[in-house]
């Protein structure tokens, strides 16, 4: 149910003052407020132009003499004048703004077991009821045309009763949800401020860590420096692991070789005793041309001196060399294992050291890393590599514990940062609509769903297809002013929040998408009509609690709250 911000059409004089005035007659048409104007039963002074005087018989004598209206309260007379909005005096050259601009409101219908209400005059015997201001029917007291409007208050005036009592009633509920969205906000908002206070310990804690853990890197990286120096194993020793595995396969190579050449030789052997014996027992005298070739071939072969295919001394540095043993082989590995590399920058102390007493080694052994320290950070020497590969265990695990204790820090100054700037949103009065945050509402309108996400997004959703167009996203909360028609029928221009989506999908030929919510007082959240303004640009009416105004948003607030 929409809620109108105030329940009561007009401000109506109270009983006890009515009573009083109705003791004098009052001319018809004329509210009890008024009644003192009517008074004198001879002359009529015009309200708001007392320098106009008429005879009180010339009072609702359907004849305007008044420049305010103000002598035809029960008819139409004046009803040419302006009740809202005066003339200009350019409308009617002579006359002032004040004189044009109508001094009553209308024509006061009693309204008996309903309320009173005011009718505008030019609706006075125009032959019409206007029940839904003058239930009493009075305002057509003439019967233009033989026009009758019956008294309809008693049953008016019930429905209105019964209406206005659920309107107080969804008013009521709807006020209590209003409290309860207030208070949900301002525990969302003192969590945010817990979670900063909570945060900045942390971050207080975490920054402690990283400046320990950048000291501890630092020492880690001195001890390795001279750890280096007086444990350095490098390329050397890489080069005698290299070295070794490529000679043991080298060596069972040739230990295959000699056993394949073996094999050889010995079916080469076979094959030429083949040959000799049957070189011996053919039979020249059968005259068989390819054995006799083959006989020629063999005695050819037979007679080339092919010298030893086995030489001795070859076969003795083979035995040499298939030796496993690496000190027979020739090569000292565990001397090329444990070698040091050579000149490394910090060796010449270690030369010079060489010379000193030892008592003097580390003294100067300091002093020179200081120093050597002091020209890398200036850059006048280069600065030993950080390559993983030639730092030692403590000082890359002491480097991943620094990473990792800065990650976390970054990770916590990023969580405050964000919960920071959430506390500097605007969400509306009293931060209410931060309880609706991310709270969803859709309704059905002709071939499409329209979803509302409060603060966060609207969207179009095609039933046919279910694809999904976003209408945009939240930006701002924004006063908006709408036309709207009061209860007496008139078309006012009201403010309202309105929450606005921009950057939504973009339209074909057209703009990026973006919607207008406009919200009203309601119990309920829900979207009650949906239109489309101009392609692609569209507009919501919505309604809520949230907006709803109680009887405490009519004190002032406090300089504070502004
Ligand atoms: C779709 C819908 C409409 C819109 C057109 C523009 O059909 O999003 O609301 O007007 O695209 O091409």
């Amino acid at each position: 149910m929409r809620l109108p911000q105030s329940l009561f059409l007009l401000a109506v004089a109270g009983t006890s003052a009515r009573a009083s005035s109705d003791k004098v007659a009052r001319p018809r048409g004329v509210a009890p407020e008024f009644a003192k104007f009517y008074q004198d039963t001879k002359t009529f002074t015009c309200i708001s132009n007392p320098a106009v005087q008429i005879p009180y018989s010339a009072v609702n004598d359907d004849f305007c003499d008044c420049p305010d209206g103000s002598d035809e309260p029960g008819t139409a007379a004046c009803s040419h004048l302006s009740r809202n909005s005066p003339l200009t005096v350019a409308d009617r050259p002579g006359h002032s703004e004040l004189e044009l601009t109508l001094a009553l409101p209308g024509y006061y219908c009693k309204n008996k077991g309903h309320r009173p209400s005011f009718v505008p005059f030019q609706r006075v015997n125009d032959g019409i009821c206007d029940y839904e201001l003058c239930c009493d029917g009075s305002d057509e007291w003439a019967r233009p045309g033989g026009k009758k409007c019956e008294d309809r208050c008693k049953e008016i005036g019930k429905k209105w009763r019964k209406e206005e009592e659920a309107k107080q009633k969804s008013m009521t509920a709807a006020l209590k949800k209003k409290k309860q969205l207030l208070a949900e906000a301002s525990r969302q908002e003192q969590e945010i401020q817990d979670n900063i206070s909570r945060l900045e310990v942390e971050i207080k804690d975490a920054d402690a860590k990283v400046q320990s853990l950048e000291a501890n890197l630092k020492v880690v990286e001195e001890q390795d420096r001279k750890v280096v120096r007086t444990k350095g194993k490098g390329k050397v020793n890489a080069l005698a692991g290299v070295a070794k595995a490529r000679v043991e396969e080298l060596r069972e190579s040739i230990v295959e070789l000699r056993q394949q050449r073996d094999e050889t030789l010995d079916r080469m052997k076979e094959l030429e005793e083949i040959l000799s014996k049957f070189k011996i027992e053919y039979n020249p005298n059968f005259n068989d041309e390819g054995v006799k070739r083959a006989v020629r071939s063999w005695e050819d072969y037979a007679a080339r001196d092919l010298g030893e295919i086995i030489n001795d001394a070859q076969e003795r540095d083979f035995d040499e060399i298939v030796k496993a043993d690496d000190k027979d082989s020739g090569v000292d590995w565990e001397h090329w294992e444990n070698e040091e590399d050579g000149c490394a920058d910090s060796d010449l102390v270690y030369k010079l050291a060489a010379y000193l007493p030892p008592s003097l080694v580390e003294f100067i052994e300091d002093k020179v890393l200081a120093a050597k320290a002091f020209l890398e950070d200036n850059g006048v020497l280069a600065k030993p590599s950080t390559d993983s590969t030639t730092e030692s265990k403590a000082v890359t695990e002491a480097r991943d514990a620094l990473k990792s204790a800065q990650d976390s820090l970054n990770n916590l100054n990023s969580k405050i940062r964000d919960q920071q700037s959430d506390l500097e949103k605007d969400y509306g009065t009293a931060g209410i609509f931060r309880a609706l945050k991310g709270q969803c509402i859709e309704k059905d309108a002709g071939e499409y769903k329209y979803e509302h996400c409060f603060l966060d997004s609207t969207k179009q959703v095609a039933k046919k297809g279910g694809s999904v167009t976003s209408m945009g996203k939240f930006t701002k909360i924004a006063m908006t002013t709408v036309e709207e028609l009061n209860e007496a029928g008139d078309v006012i221009t009201v403010e309202k929040i309105a929450l606005e989506y921009e950057r939504g999908q973009s339209c074909w030929n057209g703009p990026n998408r973006s919607t207008k919510v406009v919200l009203e007082c309601g119990e309920q959240n829900e979207i009650l009509k949906t239109a489309e303004d101009e392609k692609c640009v569209y507009s919501m009416l919505v309604t809520t609690p949230a907006v709803c105004r109680g009887p405490e948003d009519d004190v002032p607030r406090s300089k504070d709250e502004l």
